[in-house]
């Protein structure tokens, strides 16, 4: 998928987007300690482009009857989101400042006490399963609201994924789209070495899915991939990233999964990721 769908302006727009919501994200874990940055970077370009192209919404009105749901299934990435809902004016700017202290609703794995945050999630295996029943009751409805749902690569480990997928093709559910952010990394190591996801996109496949194949980090791939709907098949884009993007000692660097960067590290993050979207 190489054809650029966006114009110079649009593709600025997003690509300040996803700066913008990572240079909080490391500021945000910098501050309170919270792990999972590395977990972040992967995503965030994934998460800007659903929120600044795909998804429709209503800022003022988050419970809006023909909004699409988006539901982040690898919900220890939820400063992401939270990032994203400041950006569009969802919440307050102000309220990222409590993430991960006592009192605020901004907790470490995504909570949906969260204005504009469907359910919360951070136990793995979940999201797709609430998402499929969330994309059958439209078709009940006969309403045309799309799902997507956002899960971790070694999240697809979990035989919870593998029973929401078989039950989405049975229903039929060309409503649902599911994004993996496939940086082939997990917690504690490669998925390779933990349990081997070879040929993700033809698993799917092998279950009946419609698939997308992107990188995860150009925005004009997933705009494509994202918009693709396929009558009768549910679809998944397997999105292609690096964990840590942007920032040099963070990439492919497993330590960062549960690191939070000190000062010094948060300063030179920053600076490299103003580069990065330069
Ligand atoms: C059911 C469950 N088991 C274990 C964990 C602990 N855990 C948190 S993040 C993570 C890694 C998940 O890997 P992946 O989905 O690929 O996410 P990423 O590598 O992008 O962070 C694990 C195992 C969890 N949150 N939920």
């Amino acid at each position: 998928m190489s054809n650029d769908c966006l114009s110079e302006d649009e593709l600025k727009k997003l690509k300040n987007f996803a700066k913008d919501i990572k240079i909080n994200a490391v500021k945000m874990t910098c501050k309170s300690g919270a792990s999972h940055i590395g977990a972040i970077l992967s995503l965030t370009d994934i998460v800007a482009t659903l929120y600044g192209k795909i998804l429709h919404y209503d800022v003022k009105n988050p419970k809006d009857e023909n909004r699409d749901i988006f539901i982040l299934s690898k919900g220890h990435a939820g400063v992401a989101q939270y990032c994203a809902l400041a950006e569009i004016g969802m919440i307050e700017k102000k309220d990222l400042e409590g993430y991960y202290t006592y009192g605020s609703l901004l907790s470490g794995h995504v909570s949906h006490k969260v204005r504009g945050v469907e359910v919360s999630t951070g136990s793995l295996g979940h999201g797709l399963g609430l998402a499929v029943g969330i994309a059958y009751s439209f078709k009940l409805d006969k309403k045309s609201n799309q799902v997507y749902v956002l899960m971790g690569d070694g999240e697809c480990e979990e035989g919870s994924v593998w029973e929401a997928v078989m039950l989405a093709v049975q229903l039929k559910l060309d409503n649902l789209h599911v994004i993996v952010d496939r940086n082939s990394m997990q917690a504690l190591g490669d998925c390779k070495d933990i349990i081997d996801l070879d040929n993700l996109e033809e698993r799917f496949k092998a279950f009946g899915f419609n698939v997308l194949s992107c990188d995860g980090h150009n925005f004009n791939e997933l705009v494509n991939s994202l918009s693709v709907l396929c009558e009768h098949k549910p679809s998944v884009v397997v999105a292609h990233t690096i964990k840590g993007k942007g920032v040099s000692f963070m990439e492919n660097n497993i330590l960062w999964h549960y690191r939070n960067p000190n000062q010094e590290q948060a300063a030179q993050a920053i600076k490299e990721l103003e580069d990065y979207y330069a």
